[in-house]
């Protein structure tokens, strides 16, 4: 078998079947950037002349997929936190013409290039512990030009790192100041804007905030219906801080993932477990903004629903950059498991990207990414707080 690296003497979690799908002794190998072997080294076929790494019996994983985030933006919200330290409400900040749209006038007047900059820290943070592939959402610039201009923003990412980057178009985040009293109106601009992004390849998918500072299930109805007539699948921000049916309109919908969900109800996890599409839950929102309703786990695992995990990276409820800490929040705040947990970072955030078919597990046939660390178990990628074991991080094969 022709391949150009292999990786010798790893314990490998290939996160294949049920379970984190362990390999004790273990070996990867690697053709033109794809998984040609993930298995037992006993069963190894004879792979020829190649570069070989020795891994010292250190784990390897999947490459880390953080499946939501809000990675381009400009400033930030540390003087809006001072202000809830005081006393003040997301809500109220909101309503008071902070919040969200605080972001969204420094977003309109950054450049592209600007904002490719001020994502890069960031970016850089999330490559440190692992992460391979990186979702971004639009929906600060609240304007074709400047919603474009993120997504632009965001394709670049992937020039200037190794890393692959999967875009978002969320128009229908928060109602921008022009269309003050005209939601309706404005959720008809952002359906308009839905076929051009498509046409030019700028999102993989839509997104919405459906809530009640946000967007009724009977607009991101309309604005699903736009994406699908342009090809394109959907997301949602659902029951972050109230019960409106959105997951259950997600699913209607088909949507790959719901997110947040702390207060979906059981007929929003029946209908999300019978279109299969993932919870992605995001304990560093719900940590910042000290919420005390903790997603449905239990009914999500009884009713078999795919449980991924992100960290929401956005100046306003979730300023991390962090998914080892994501996975110790979740273990600790939501009583995932580790199995949960290291899920949730790998196969099923893939799924919530739509990507099962090329990334989120150690596969024959899938671009290997690989995430290289330096822990005796893998209990301990959960459990430490702020220690960063990553030994190396490789991206198609290199
Ligand atoms: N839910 C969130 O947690 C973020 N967006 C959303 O729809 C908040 C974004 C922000 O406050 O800037
Ligand atoms: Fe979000």
């Amino acid at each position: 078998m022709r391949c150009g690296t292999i990786w010798r003497n790893a314990r490998l979690a290939t996160m294949m079947g049920d379970d984190l799908g362990i390999v004790d002794s273990g070996v990867v190998a690697a053709a033109d950037g794809r998984i040609v072997y993930a298995g037992p080294a006993g069963d190894a076929p004879d792979f020829g002349p190649a570069t070989e790494v020795e891994c010292g019996g250190r784990w390897i994983t999947p490459g880390l997929i953080d499946c939501h985030t809000h990675l381009v933006h400009a400033g930030n919200r540390a003087g809006e936190f001072a202000a809830r330290l005081a006393g003040a409400s997301y809500e109220e900040i909101a309503r008071a013409g902070g919040g969200i749209v605080s972001t969204m006038r420094a977003t309109r007047g950054a450049s592209e290039d600007a904002l490719v900059a001020g994502a890069l820290p960031r970016l850089d943070a999330l490559i440190a512990e692992g992460v391979t592939t990186v979702e971004v959402k639009s929906g600060y610039g609240l304007t074709a030009e400047h919603e474009a201009k993120m997504l632009h923003a965001a394709r670049r990412l992937a020039d200037e790192r190794d890393v692959r980057v999967a875009t978002t178009f969320l128009g229908a985040h928060a109602l921008p100041p022009e269309f003050a009293g005209d939601a309706d109106g404005y959720v008809d601009s952002v359906c308009a804007q839905i076929p051009a992004l498509a046409a030019a390849g700028l999102a993989d998918a839509v997104d919405a905030f459906c809530e009640g500072i946000g967007f009724t299930p009977a607009q991101v109805d309309r604005v699903f219906a736009a994406a699908h007539a342009a090809g394109l699948p959907v997301k949602l921000h659902a029951e972050q801080l109230s019960a409106l049916g959105g997951a259950s309109l997600a699913a209607r919908h088909g949507a790959l993932s719901a997110d947040h969900l702390e207060h979906a109800t059981n007929a929003d996890v029946a209908a999300m477990a019978a279109a299969g599409t993932v919870a992605v839950l995001l304990p560093g929102a719900y940590y910042f903004m000290r919420e005390t309703q903790a997603p449905p786990i239990a009914a999500f695992r009884a009713a078999g629903v795919p449980i991924a995990l992100a960290t929401d990276c956005n100046p306003g409820t979730s300023p991390l950059t962090s998914p080892l800490l994501v996975m110790n929040m979740a273990a600790t705040l939501f009583r995932l498991t580790v199995e949960e947990a290291l899920r949730g970072l790998t196969v099923n955030a893939a799924r919530a990207l739509g990507l099962q078919a090329e990334i989120g597990t150690l596969e024959v046939g899938k671009a290997c990414d690989l995430a290289i660390w330096n822990v005796s178990e893998l209990a301990e990628l959960v459990y430490r707080i702020g220690f960063n074991p990553l030994h190396s991080r490789i991206r198609n094969g290199r």
